[in-house]
């Protein structure tokens, strides 16, 4: 065990050793040693079933990484759907996603110290020769800062961290000369342009051959960065530094983090979402610690751990602090105004902030780490996995899910922390999960949406960067790893760079830090680790005891609820504010009261200010009633086996498959292929499943003339050539404008690239079956029970199917509805914030734990709730924009009425600044 040497030592009821080297395996350390309480509770899992779920994790990391080098590397990443690489530039653009893609092999630099602590040494030998060989930091490429930082200066650190560490063993890596370093310091060079502000808060993209500056640079006009953007350099940077004795990458991460603790809201200690990069304003001023915040947080206290520097840890204890005082709602963590942090600024949490539990084992904070985590755990039971963002009663707010890694790293280091085994159980379902759901012939899919379970031709890099490692280390024990982890720290993207980077190279630490925070009071400062009689006073059941109150919290949520600020007040019998759901134009009490709102008290000013956040939120619920929820295609048959789900749009005629069994079948193509006229080959299509062009006539036609042909339903395939679920927003098939009760069969609609998949898979495989649902079906048993076709033959059959093109003429359109409900965002990565949060401002919030006012006390909803209840959950089944605010009439003009208003809050929140 090397001695890490810096930082503060523990307190003196543990022994004296590197004080923080827990942090890799968090918790091992100063919180109790993960297999030796356990006496009770969770049945201990046997060694021998670890170990089968550690080999299920290899065999898994190998389906992704080698479908991966087969038939995507050199590109950035795959896309398992169509087996090939996403290469920049050559499909079409998914935005802010895609500035994480430098043309580097993404993929292979982020997986390279995956390789090592999974023990494929190696293949991690191969790994780093392909790096040097292969990857150019050169390329005429805008990218982001913050993602260039965690995976490729990240990736590219932890490969030479475990490198040097295999060369010290003597047995592999004995030919390595530092050569990943020098790649991050070239890397590391080309990012430090964009520190170029007054500030030091850096851009947010560079451009890897041309800077910031230049014009050919095509970035260096952006004037906001995300919090997490900015603040989430000082381990890499720092690393860089001390390794290479270069000062002035840890240098420009402290100036940075520097001017972001100078600008924190000084009544709140908060910080905002997102901040002007020359004049430090706060562009948004909420406050979470999930997207567009998160890592800020984790690189305070880690920075402290790697670095020794106390500085840190002042700042992360004093930000802690006002997240537990505002943000923290047990179990939920709640986005608030940071200059008004009693007020929330959200009915709805990210899927980003799942890593939080496991910062707060770091932080020593065990029961709120606890809650939260079980709180999510229970959201992932009822939708497979953690939806991007769902709200405070635990309805699907935004329902993609990109195989964020965060739940299982928290899971991780809770099971440290306890060594309970209920989290070998939860670690079991993701693995259960991930391959029921989103293993494709071609690696892991991305879930599209995880209401209807269809996928996204995505896998991100940080899936094997991190899934992975977190997995397979939950279910390690000591001696299944080669080195010991515990000398390492974990980096945002899990990279693992070692604590003895703490007394190396040390000289810049102190010299460029304000200090301001000296003069802070830290009598509350926790300066020793978490200790374990103060944690689990002798309990070993302390964790299930903690959860155990949680356990039906989603379940049983009552969607109504009450803003916190309020709460107290209510109890002593004050009145309840107006909501915007209850209102009526014609009722004379609610008219008085909407007069008062915004004229006297500030408690009136906030109800005004929130009611009309109310109603917009309810005119854009409103809107999205008109819309339907997207509908799923499953392909059944070998060698898909239900395993690949495509995204379909709604029909708003014929069968509605939310209200009926799915329609399976055999697919085949309409004659002729447009549907417009009666088909000429009816023995075709008779009994199956009718493939029709887009185009030349109305949607409602083509589905009669395939009913007249005896089809049981229809897929009308885009014309539109390149056009995907992926980049389009959901499509919705208008009927005629006549009466369409006569069509009978379900009809649903592809884009062009989902389309050609099947149309590629019947010319390999002739017969292609196909089943269309609301949401996807788990696969037959006797599916279940075949053998798993090996990955090399999935992943050829997969790209033979996609290298074939279908021929077909372009011909006019026809204009149906387009509906936006598919329109979010694609991820919530700190560099897409300003998408995310941009939707549906409400301060209406349902805290299950705290809802007393809508509870009885063995936790059942009241009558009224129950019903309210009861329409939350059918609603989500069938649609999943529940309707609340049906009896809300007149909102338009209300609203309009109102605009003048809302700019008056509007100033008067900047006036407060
Ligand atoms: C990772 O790239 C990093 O963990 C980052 O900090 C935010 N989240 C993504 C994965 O979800």
């Amino acid at each position: 065990m090397s001695e890490a040497g810096g930082g503060r030592g523990c307190g003196s009821s543990v022994p004296q050793r590197a004080p923080w080297s827990l942090v890799a395996a968090t918790a091992a350390f100063c919180l109790v040693s993960a297999t030796s309480v356990w006496t009770a509770g969770a049945a201990p899992m046997s060694r021998e079933e670890r170990q089968k779920l550690g080999n299920q994790v290899l065999e898994m990391f190998d389906h992704a990484y080698g479908n991966y080098m087969e038939h995507a590397y050199p590109a950035d990443e795959l896309m398992p759907l169509t087996c090939r690489g996403r290469v920049r530039g050559q499909e079409p653009s998914r935005g802010d996603v895609d500035d994480a893609l430098g043309k580097f092999s993404l993929t292979l630099i982020d997986s390279l110290d995956t390789l090592v602590v999974l023990n494929k040494t190696k293949e991690f030998e191969d790994a780093v020769r392909k790096v040097l060989r292969d990857v150019n930091l050169d390329n005429d490429v805008v990218v982001s800062v913050f993602e260039t930082n965690i995976r490729v200066l990240g990736g590219l650190l932890g490969g030479h961290s475990l490198a040097i560490m295999l060369k010290e063993k003597g047995e592999y890596m004995q030919w390595y000369n530092d050569e990943l370093l020098q790649m991050a310091k070239q890397l590391g060079y080309k990012l430090l342009p964009a520190f170029n502000t007054t500030s030091g808060l850096p851009y947010p993209r560079i451009n890897l051959k041309f800077g910031i500056r230049k014009p050919e640079a095509r970035t260096g006009t952006e004037t906001d960065t995300c919090t997490a953007c900015a603040g989430t350099l000082i381990l890499e940077f720092a690393a860089l530094s001390r390794f290479t004795g270069a000062t002035i990458f840890e240098e420009y991460a402290r100036k940075a983090l520097d001017f972001l603790w100078e600008k924190r809201q000084r009544s709140s200690n908060l910080v905002g979402v997102t901040i002007n990069i020359h004049t430090g304003d706060w562009v948004r001023k909420d406050s979470g610690v999930g997207a567009g915040i998160d890592s800020y947080y984790e690189y305070l206290l880690k920075a402290y751990v790697l670095l020794g520097d106390d500085s840190f840890l002042e700042r992360f204890n004093t930000h802690y602090d006002a997240i537990m005082r505002y943000i923290s709602q047990p179990p939920l963590l709640l986005d608030v105004h940071i200059h008004k942090p009693m007020l929330n600024a959200r009915t709805w949490m990210d899927a980003l902030l799942a890593f939080f539990p496991g910062l707060q084992v770091l932080k020593g904070d065990i029961r709120p780490a606890i809650e939260t985590h079980e709180m999510l755990y229970q959201v992932i039971k009822k939708h497979n996995f953690l939806p991007e963002a769902f709200t405070t009663d635990f309805r699907v707010h935004w329902a993609q899910h990109p195989l964020r890694p965060e739940f299982a790293e928290s899971t991780y280091f809770l099971y440290k922390a306890t060594g309970d085994p209920y989290y070998l159980e939860v670690g079991k379902t993701l693995i259960e999960n991930l391959n029921k759901y989103a293993r494709v012939p071609c690696g892991f899919a991305a879930m599209k949406d995880v209401r209807t379970g269809s996928h996204e031709d995505r896998m991100d890099s940080f899936f094997l960067a991190e899934m992975f490692k977190y997995l397979y280390l939950l279910f390690a024990d000591k001696e299944d790893i080669i080195f010991d982890i515990e000398d390492y720290i974990f980096t945002t993207e899990a990279h693992l760079l070692p604590l003895w980077l703490s007394t190396t190279n040390q000289s810049i630490s102190k010299k460029n830090t304000t200090s301001e925070y000296t003069e802070l009071d830290d009598s509350n400062f926790d300066w020793t680790c978490p200790n374990t009689q103060i944690l689990f006073p002798n309990d070993p059941l302390y964790a299930q005891s903690i959860r155990e109150p949680l356990k039906n919290v989603v379940d049983k949520s009552c969607p109504r609820g009450i803003i916190r600020v309020r709460e107290e007040s209510f109890r002593s019998g004050a009145k309840p504010p107006l909501r915007a759901r209850d209102f009526m134009a014609t009722n004379p009490e609610h008219l008085e009261i909407l007069k008062k709102m915004g004229a006297a008290s500030s408690i009136d000013a906030e109800d005004g200010l929130r009611f009309m956040q109310e109603m917009i939120e309810l005119s854009s619920q409103q809107q999205k009633e008109q819309q339907l929820p997207p509908r799923a295609v499953q392909i059944v048959s070998h060698p898909f086996f239900g395993r690949v789900v495509l995204t379909a749009g709604p029909a708003q005629f014929g069968l509605d498959l939310s209200k009926h069994k799915e329609t399976r079948g055999f697919v085949a193509s309409s004659k002729p292929y447009n549907g417009c006229s009666e088909l000429t080959n009816p023995e075709a299509v008779m009994g199956k499943i009718a493939l029709i062009q887009r185009g030349q006539c109305m949607f409602a036609e083509k589905a009669r003339n395939i009913q007249n042909a005896g089809a049981i339903g229809g897929i009308v395939i885009d014309d539109n050539e390149g056009s995907s679920s992926d980049t389009a927003p959901l499509f919705q098939m208008a009927g005629d404008g006549k009466d369409t009760d006569d069509i009978k069969i379900p009809m649903l609609f592809l884009f062009s690239k989902e389309g050609n998949i099947i149309l590629d898979a019947i010319q390999e495989y002739e017969e292609v079956e196909v089943l269309l649902s609301d949401k996807a079906k788990d696969r037959d048993p006797e599916m279940e029970n075949e053998e798993q076709p090996s990955s090399e033959n999935d992943s050829q059959s997969a790209e033979q199917i996609t290298s074939s093109s279908q021929e077909v003429d372009l011909v006019d359109q026809e204009s149906p509805e387009e509906s936006s409900l598919n329109s979010q965002p694609e991820s919530l990565s700190p560099a897409d914030m300003d998408n995310a949060a941009s939707v549906s401002p409400s301060e209406q919030i349902s805290n299950p734990m705290e809802n007393h006012e809508t509870t009885s006390l063995d936790g059942e909803c009241t009558d009224l709730d129950n019903q309210l209840q009861e329409q939350s959950e059918t609603e989500e089944d069938s649609n999943p924009n529940v309707s609340w605010g049906k009896k809300v009439q007149p909102i338009d003009s209300i609203l309009a009425d109102w605009n003048e208003d809302i700019e008056a809050f509007e100033m008067m929140e900047k006036d407060e600044l």
